[in-house]
């Protein structure tokens, strides 16, 4: 992804004025405040504090790892990386009339008898312009309706980007914030963010078998304390994992709650060969895709996991099946792509039930136009039955709502500099 490109729209770049707010909040009046951001309006900075603060004590008292009991009329809607592009979230929440595309609604609005909860799954800041107005909506929704909102840290939650007052590396959501209130000095809120931002859990579990998390589960190497591979994520996409059974088992998702330190005193994430051999830089860093990601969901009992992390033009899913012999146990039977490539993997199971119900899978969602592609929400529905049968696990069976194309935002001019954007 190229970061001289500017990911700023000029709906962003719009004039705002700042809204009266009251702090005495209904979800009613959420969606009123949620409207008024949309007609270009912002909160003060002290509102938009106040919002974190108050998020922070909720999100502080969840677990590392949050395992979710989902309801039978539950209507299960994960987002990717929003990146800043408040955008997305209009047309996720209410619609936007010029691209005809249906909203889903709000977290907590039942829609043919499906009630939504939403699981935002990390980097919502940076990069966009309006990372500001996404944080103190998802600040607001979790204070009023917290059964019905859940959110997974992400990569860019961290002091390396989304906390950093360091120029260069893109458009960063200190600057953005600096940029809205210029006369505000970078102290007066980076506490509050930061707080929030490190409050935030690192993953989530849906009806036992489906395990979401931004970046994707520590690798062998980050598990034997190897020196770490390549810097580059592209070049560890196709780099051959480490056999996990002959040199170190897959992480045992039942020791992320005592991790050391507490993920609130984790406020740098430095993607460095420094950090690469955290177990938390694992979670929120990794980009591996292949079979020792598999052996993880085999191990601790999931069938699919969701990522998101990489900027995928399309919702692709990698799926698994049991290999003899393999030191990873399993192997990459097919990587659906493209919407062609989708509907043949989904024939070839439909033909092979027995190797349906073996199989693991790895969905990568992604919710902004900085993929430079189709932007997209996984949507699951619940089913009356027991826990752990209550969603369809298998990524093929769910649906994929299109929330548009990159080329439908009107980006600004990328800035010159030394710095890029
Ligand atoms: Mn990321």
């Amino acid at each position: 992804m190229g970061l001289n490109q500017s990911f700023i729209t000029e709906w962003d770049k719009m004039p705002k004025t700042i809204m009266e707010f009251d702090r005495n909040i209904t979800k009613e009046s959420v969606m009123q405040t949620i409207q008024q951001m949309r007609n270009h309006q912002i909160p003060s900075i002290d509102d938009f504090c106040w919002a974190c603060r108050e998020a922070t004590k909720f999100f502080r008292a969840l677990p590392n790892h949050v395992d979710v009991t989902v309801q039978p009329n539950d209507r299960m809607i994960l987002v990717g990386d929003m990146h800043g592009c408040f955008e997305t979230l209009i047309r996720l929440f209410i619609g936007e009339p010029k691209t005809q595309i249906a909203p889903l609604g709000f977290p907590g609005d039942i829609v043919d008898d499906f009630r939504n909860v939403y699981l935002f799954n990390g980097d919502l800041v940076d990069r966009g312009g309006s990372g500001y107005q996404i944080v103190f909506t998802i600040c607001l929704l979790t204070i009023t309706c917290q059964e019905c909102i859940y959110v997974n840290r992400g990569n860019h939650e961290s002091e390396m980007f989304g906390m950093s007052t360091q120029p260069g590396l893109g458009h960063k959501f200190m600057f953005e914030v600096q940029e809205k209130f210029p006369q505000v000095d970078f102290l007066k809120y980076k506490q509050a963010v930061s707080e929030l931002f490190c409050s935030f859990p690192i993953c989530h579990t849906l009806d036992k078998n489906i395990f979401v998390v931004h970046g994707g589960v520590p690798m062998a190497n980050d598990l034997s304390s190897m020196p770490a591979p390549s810097p580059s994520p592209f070049a560890q996409k196709v780099q051959q994992p480490i056999s996990y059974n002959q040199m170190v088992t897959p992480y045992p998702i039942s020791q992320l709650q005592n991790l050391n330190p507490p993920r609130f005193q984790t406020l740098d994430f430095e993607d460095s060969p420094r950090t690469k051999n955290l177990v938390w830089h694992g979670f929120l860093w990794s980009y591996d895709r292949l079979p020792y990601a598999a052996a993880f969901l085999d191990y601790n009992g999931y069938k699919t996991m969701v990522c998101s992390h990489t900027a995928t033009p399309y919702h692709f899913v990698t799926t698994f099946l049991p290999v003899e012999n393999q030191p990873e146990g399993f192997g990459i039977q097919s990587v659906a792509n493209s919407q062609d490539k989708f509907d043949a993997v989904y024939q070839f199971f439909e033909q092979h039930p027995n190797l349906q119900k073996i199989k693991l899978s790895i969905v990568e969602v992604f919710s902004s136009p900085t993929n430079q592609g189709q932007l997209y929400a996984c949507v699951i529905k619940g089913k009356n039955a027991a826990v752990g049968q209550r969603l369809d696990y298998d990524p093929l069976h769910w649906e994929y709502k299109m929330l548009g194309s990159h080329t439908e935002f009107n980006f600004v001019q990328a800035q010159p500099g030394p710095n890029g954007m």
